[in-house]
């Protein structure tokens, strides 16, 4: 592909191709009452992606999605924190790390017992992935009844993020780890991971899993395991303790992304509690405090760009990443916001100046100095953050860039396949195949473009 591809590119034989093999690797990746985002590399059950696998699989079988986040959210914890791991009883331990052993999740009183989790979390895309259920459902009773039951879960979960993480105090949930971002690689967190010493005796024995499975100039390196390995073991010994963040905690982060999929995920909550008779307004309050503290903490108007902000010294981060087009998912954003995003995207740190063959969104800068286009999060294109992004530029009738990433996700995926991530040049797949949110995105997007 020469420029962009546009979902109009691909003929109907095509379209029906990928969705057979979409539905072939969800189905391959069911464990019986959640989907495993990978049965290599990823051999549980991950937060965000049973939210992103759930609104595919609606369009494939809307009881199976309706099971997947029922499952997530049984393993709840007190405080409301739904987990960023659910693990599987039926997976041999040593099949990822970190597992059970390493979380230790009994240290928190509001780990639920039965269940084994991690102690972080990670973005709650559940409330939009809920709502689209519901949407899509052959069966809107059912659909209904089950907006019903995970109803009080959600509003937990947010409640959750909106007073024990917000650390900072300007009602942002800030993430205590990379991994709770979901782009735990992301150059976005340099700044915060650099600082970091780790004392002498301080990291535990560990081997990573990963590198059974996936080649190790994909994924993170040895010195960012490290670290990652020495947050969780830090938050880990505190008891899982929000209460002592803002003085211990060594990454306290607020991000674009993050915040984004909170803001759009409380709106759903508004427009569920409406369908279910409850009151919306809370929900809405909630969600104009999100937005007004999105353009005050994270929006940098002299370089036109979202960034991630530390609560350790306050530093902003100016790496362009795909994560700061995630704001696009906020019904209010204003216009000279989303005209500045969309200089950025159309700018060369997203679209190469020389014209060459290459697929959007790029998770990192093209033009940056650790560009990286196969290594995890500092290049890659990846289907889920696709998505969001379209999602966005939809939403504010940006529909022209909008076809441009849509025609890029299913380029990638009739080229390469279900892959876990893909070269903006060339389009090779990396990391794992038959990844679950891959599959899962192209069914809802094959089916609203067929719409179109
Ligand atoms: C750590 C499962 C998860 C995704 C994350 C992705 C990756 C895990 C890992 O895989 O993270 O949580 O082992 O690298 O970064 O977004 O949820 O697919």
């Amino acid at each position: 592909m020469a420029g962009h591809a546009l979902p109009g590119d691909l003929g109907p034989a095509d379209r029906e191709a990928l969705g057979d093999g979409a539905r072939a690797v969800l189905d391959a990746n069911w464990l019986g009452g959640s989907t495993v985002p990978s049965r290599s590399l990823y051999p549980h059950q991950w937060s965000w992606d049973s939210a992103f696998i759930a609104i595919g699989l609606v369009r494939h079988d809307q009881q199976r999605a309706q099971q997947e986040l029922e499952s997530l959210f049984a393993a709840q914890w007190a405080n409301g924190m739904v987990p960023h791991i659910r693990f599987h009883p039926g997976t041999p331990p040593a099949a990822y790390f970190p597992g059970p052993d390493f979380w230790q999740s009994g240290r928190s009183p509001d780990c639920p017992g039965g269940v084994a989790t991690s102690g972080i979390t990670q973005p709650p895309l559940h409330a939009r992935a809920a709502l689209e259920i519901h949407e899509h459902a052959a069966d809107r009773d059912a659909a209904l009844a089950f907006l019903r039951r995970l109803y009080p879960g959600l509003v937990r979960q947010h409640d959750y993020l909106a007073t024990r993480r917000d650390a900072g105090g300007a009602g942002l949930a800030a993430m205590v780890h990379p991994w709770e971002s979901g782009l735990d690689n992301s150059p976005l967190w340099d700044a915060s991971l650099d600082h970091l010493s780790i004392p002498p005796g301080a990291l535990p024995p560990y081997r990573r899993r990963d590198l059974d499975h996936a080649k190790a100039a994909d994924r993170p390196s040895d010195a960012a395991y490290d670290r990652f390995v020495y947050l969780a073991v830090t938050y880990r010994d505190s008891g899982y303790d929000d209460g002592v963040l803002r003085d211990r905690a060594p990454f306290l982060v607020e991000g674009p992304l993050f915040t984004a999929i909170e803001l759009w995920s409380v709106h759903a909550l508004a427009d569920i509690a409406t369908l279910l008779g409850e009151d919306p307004a809370p929900h809405r309050a909630r969600a104009a405090r999100l937005h007004d503290a999105l353009l005050a903490r994270l929006w940098d108007p002299a370089r036109g760009r979202f960034t991630a902000r530390s609560l350790r010294g306050g530093t902003m981060t100016t790496a362009a990443t795909v994560s700061c087009f995630a704001p696009l998912l906020d019904p209010d954003l204003p216009a000279e916001v989303v005209r500045a995003l969309v200089a950025d995207l159309t700018s060369p740190c997203f679209h190469p100046e020389d014209g060459r063959e290459h697929y959007l969104v790029p998770s990192y800068d093209l033009r940056g100095a650790d560009f990286d286009p196969r290594r995890y999060w500092r290049g890659p294109v990846w289907l889920n953050t696709d998505w969001l992004v379209w999602r966005g530029l939809r939403q504010h009738g940006q529909d022209a860039l909008a076809d441009e990433v849509a025609g890029s996700m299913l380029a990638l995926v009739a080229r390469s396949g279900f892959h876990e991530y893909f070269d903006p040049f060339g389009g090779a797949g990396y990391g794992s195949a038959d990844f679950g949110w891959t599959a899962a995105l192209t069914l809802d997007l094959l089916a609203r473009t067929a719409a179109d």
